[in-house]
């Protein structure tokens, strides 16, 4: 059935998604309570149905996705988030740093590359010469691939060890050939939880203040919310209200990626992770949040394919891409797929129904 046919099926049924229906179809914000009811209590199908008809708005029935590689250049680091299992201590066995030679040498091994993503822990051992390095460097040898590197995170611990204040660090890294930044680290935006979970990483005000000087200074961020653990369904609405707030203000946020929380591997092991049916209706309340985002990204790598594929009905509209190499996922879930060719991709976004669009 079409998917306004459905949502007048609904309509005439009940007031509350009546109601809804009409707020979000004309374009106006869902309040706190709303929002939260919608999450909890709307049925799934609508929720779903509504989430694909912003999707469709947006984007008809275009799908995006680009030929990426991923560089996980250290995973040595000191901030102990108890959901990662990806982090060693400096000194500890298994912990790696790139040379940015030999990353160089890894991007040539794949010349048909439209954008790089590069992220990693928060390194004592490295000083900050080696970032601007790192991104001179790719840009040098690869003038025209999209730099998407370092997390708000990152970044905030470069103004720290370069004693230089975060518009400083964020224009020698734009003048060296950064694009944009990828959207971790942004967790879930809770006092509770910052506490419980990641005490020594920066907090969401500072994460936001780092993103919005980046819109200002003219270099787009994503932003994601890692749910599944300990988090609670207000403080996920809240964290989609706040996001929305942020983006109203700056226009700078390029795509939203609910992150899907793996539980192996990790101090938080003993939880479940989160099921499908949680999975695709957190995708698909960020869609309907978050009307002023461009993208919502079905994050392939924590999500698995096969649900990935179907949150592509759910709201989202962005594949993320090839991949090739991932350590974060890969150092918990040791049967993570990380590597999908165009020609899958494409495949996976046909079978929906969908137009794949490189970008
Ligand atoms: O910030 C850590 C998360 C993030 C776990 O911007 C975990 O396009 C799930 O941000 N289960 C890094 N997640 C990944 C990330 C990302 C990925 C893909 C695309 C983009 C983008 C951004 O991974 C971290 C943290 O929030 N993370 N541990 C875990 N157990
Ligand atoms: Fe370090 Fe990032 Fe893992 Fe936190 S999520 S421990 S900052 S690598």
């Amino acid at each position: 059935m079409e998917s306004s046919l459905v949502l007048e099926k609904y309509a005439e049924k009940n007031r509350f998604y009546r109601e809804i229906t009409e707020k979000i179809l004309s374009g106006k914000t869902l309040n706190f309570e709303e929002a939260l009811r919608l999450y909890q209590e709307g049925d799934f199908y609508f929720l779903g149905t509504l989430a694909n008809v912003v999707k469709e708005n947006l984007h008809q029935k275009r799908y995006y996705y680009t030929i990426n590689r991923h560089i996980n250049y250290t995973n040595v680091c000191t901030t102990n988030c108890k959901f990662c299992g990806y982090h060693k201590k400096p000194g500890e066995k298994g912990g790696y740093t790139y040379q940015v030679e030999e990353i160089i040498e890894t991007l040539k091994s794949t010349p048909e590359l439209k954008e790089v993503h590069i992220v990693g822990g928060v390194n004592p051992e490295l000083p900050y010469e080696y970032y601007v390095e790192l991104i001179r460097k790719v840009r040098e040898n690869f003038p025209s691939l999209r730099i998407r590197a370092f997390t708000c995170v990152e970044i905030d611990w470069l103004s720290k060890i370069s004693k230089k204040p975060v518009e400083e660090v964020l224009t020698e890294l734009k003048q060296a050939g950064l694009n944009s930044l990828p959207g971790g680290g942004a967790e879930v935006f809770s006092e509770r939880l910052h506490k419980e979970l990641y005490p020594k990483k920066i907090g969401y005000q500072r994460w936001l203040e780092i993103a919005k000087t980046a819109h200002r200074l003219g270099i787009p961020t994503n932003a994601t919310l890692l749910f599944g653990h300990l988090e609670t369904d207000e403080e996920i609405i809240n964290h989609l209200l706040t996001l929305r707030e942020a983006q109203e203000e700056t226009k700078g946020f390029y795509c939203f990626i609910p992150l899907a929380f793996i539980p192996e591997g990790n101090e938080l092991s003993y939880l479940p992770g989160p099921s499908a049916l949680k999975i695709l209706k957190t995708i698909a309340i960020s869609r309907i949040i978050l009307s002023n985002f461009p993208h919502i990204k079905a994050y392939w790598v924590f999500l698995g394919v096969k649900l990935a594929q179907i949150a592509l009905l759910w709201g989202a509209d962005h594949f993320h891409g090839t991949v090739i190499e991932e350590k974060i996922s890969q150092s918990m879930r040791k049967d993570t797929v990380v590597h999908l060719s165009k020609e899958e991709i494409e495949r996976l976004i046909q079978e929906i129904g969908g137009e794949p669009v490189e970008i």
